[in-house]
């Protein structure tokens, strides 16, 4: 045994186990407890609480700084070339609260053993690990009954559950405490050696156990999780990519006959649902009983409703638009910009069956994330395009994208239109809403933008003796259409390109120009004017308040041939 070698190290240390060894126990005991919170989630459907943690600090801290931490992680991310920006962004979000959960685990830990160590007691009491426990275990368990909006599990359950997790946590440390402090104030000669095990043993020995519990819980997390995910999408009504390709060759697009063709290499005019760019304040979307779910209208009006999912598909005149939906954090060429085609039924006729009193000005809409916002009634009953959304390409929302309903705002920026909405009241004065509280534009009218998605040097082709690269992308002004896009190449003139019929005047407009080609290297640069004949700001701004501007300019080096 170990103890035969060193019992002199033993007797001549402090008794005291070091706060090293306190963060140490602290970081493998929280890993363990956060593999568990996951096994539970997956298995019964019980908050994951590191996501809940970083879910409510999202929301308490001020705007500014949420903002500076997610452009810093966009940055970070972008600087490592990961495509899909926004499928990262939430990626790096969960682990952020994951690590923030354990960091917190560690803080604690070692704050314990510190007491502890100060309070130099023999007591064998229990209470300090229940003291621990409690200390993390209720606000945690309070803020994930504020902000969870996924767990499958009764919020009585979910609370005791938190709380006894976190119990069981605290007793652990305090015992592994107590066992390192006995080891330590033991004399080596009243050890029986067979059986006596040293500090380092021990600390071995309870790594030990931590990760076992980590690796099952994780191991058996994750294994029912893609199995979870596996039943979602053999039932989910969207069916395959082969069905969707079907749906399509069906019912033709409503620029089928435009003459103007995208050049390869452009986004795709119609995003596929599964790759629709997503921002939300949760670190997973709110889960919806679409059969159990409806909708009060309530507040200013003279007949309040409750509507089912059925009857608003049912009692009103559904319509069907395509829709380009951008978030105000998107950058210039940035991809949180997406088309679908959206279907629902007209806020206006829902609240001409409520019926408006005298005073209705404004409604507020609230999601079962927490999220909120005001939209003018009078743009409302002017605008029968703002519509109460329940389909996008033919299939009910996906969870993700705001099942079971969500609103639609031409014109308006994501962060004005809430998804999962759960309750609507018509009122008198206008609030602010989510971001609008966090400094973000009132109105977040779009800004018009236009990007270059490809200079196809594979598509070269020669007519009349010139070779001609073919740019392509796309350009959009929210609902106000797009009249021109122009082109100009290393400061030279500003050359005007071909426009596509767009699939509606909701939707960006995809754009080509035939650049008679050089070799060598060059700057390539794009600019639009919107259908009122506005130009785009040229100026650079960033996101932050109202939308960035600026235009978009790429350079690249263009072989002389290419075989
Ligand atoms: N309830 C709720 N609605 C919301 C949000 C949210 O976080 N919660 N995010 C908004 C923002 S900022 C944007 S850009 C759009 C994004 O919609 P999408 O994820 O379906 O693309 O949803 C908007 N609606
Ligand atoms: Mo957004």
């Amino acid at each position: 045994m170990d103890t035969v070698h060193i019992p002199d190290t033993i007797e001549t240390q402090s008794k005291k186990p070091e706060l090293v060894t306190g963060a140490l126990v602290g970081l493998l005991l929280t890993i363990a407890l956060v593999a568990i919170f996951y096994a539970a989630d997956a298995l019964v459907g019980t908050p994951f609480v590191p996501f809940d943690m970083l879910d409510w600090l999202a929301r308490n801290l001020p705007g500014g700084l949420i903002t500076f931490a997610i452009d810093t992680m966009k940055a970070l991310i972008t600087a490592l070339g990961v495509s899909n920006l926004d499928v990262a962004a939430k990626t790096a979000e969960q682990l952020m609260g994951i690590g923030g959960m354990i960091v917190t685990g560690v803080v604690a830990s070692v704050i314990f053993f510190y007491v502890m160590n100060e309070r130099d007691t023999e007591s064998h009491s229990p209470q300090p690990g229940y003291i621990l426990g409690l200390a993390l275990g209720v606000p945690v368990a309070v803020v994930s009954l504020v902000v969870n909006v996924t767990a499958r599990t009764d919020p009585a359950v979910s609370v005791i559950w938190i709380v006894v997790a976190f119990l069981g946590w605290g007793m652990a440390i305090h015992a592994v405490y107590r066992n390192l402090a006995d080891i330590r104030a033991e004399p080596a000669q009243h050890r029986v050696s067979a059986e006596a095990i040293d500090r380092r043993t021990f600390l071995i020995r309870v790594g030990g156990a931590a990760a076992t519990i980590t690796v099952v819980g994780a191991g058996l997390g994750a294994l029912l999780n893609s199995s979870r995910q596996s039943v979602i999408t053999t039932t989910s009504v969207t069916g395959s990519d082969a069905a969707d390709e079907a749906a399509r060759s069906r019912a033709p697009l409503p620029n089928a006959d435009a003459a103007v063709q995208p050049v390869p290499g452009t986004r795709p005019e119609l995003t596929p649902v599964a790759e629709h760019y997503r921002i939300d304040i949760s670190s997973r979307p709110p889960v919806i009983d679409g059969a159990t779910y409806t909708l009060p209208v309530m507040g200013l009006v003279d007949k309040p409703l409750e509507l089912s999912l059925d009857a608003i598909r049912t009692n009103y005149t559904p319509v069907d638009q395509y829709i380009t939906l951008a978030c105000i954090s998107n950058s210039i060429a940035g991809d949180l910009i997406s088309t679908q085609k959206w279907t629902g039924v007209p806020l206006k006729a829902i609240l001409e069956e409520a019926g408006l009193q005298e005073n209705a000005r404004y409604l507020r809409i609230f999601s079962a994330d927490s999220f909120d916002e005001t939209v003018d009634i009078d743009l409302i009953m002017q605008d029968e395009r703002i519509m109460l959304t329940y389909a996008w390409d033919d299939a009910p929302l996906p969870e993700r994208n705001g099942f079971p309903l969500r609103i639609y705002i031409p014109n308006r920026y994501g962060m004005k239109q809430p998804k999962w909405i759960t309750e609507m009241e018509v009122v008198a004065d206008y609030e602010d809403g989510y971001w609008v509280r966090r400094g973000w534009d009132r109105d977040a009218i779009m800004v018009a933008t236009s990007v270059i998605d490809v200079v196809a040097v594979a598509e070269a082709y020669e007519h009349d003796g010139t070779t001609y690269i073919p740019i392509g992308g796309i350009a959009h002004a929210g609902d106000r259409s797009i009249s021109k896009v122009e082109v100009r190449v290393d400061e030279g003139d500003w050359q005007e390109a071909q426009l596509r019929d767009p699939l509606s005047d909701t939707t960006w407009v995809i754009w080509r120009y035939e650049w008679p080609f050089e070799a060598g290297r060059h700057t390539f640069e794009v600019r639009c004017v919107d259908g009122a004949g506005e130009p785009q700001i040229e100026t650079v701004r960033g996101t932050r308040p109202s939308g960035a501007t600026g235009i978009h300019r790429v350079n690249g080096d263009i072989p002389a041939s290419r075989t």
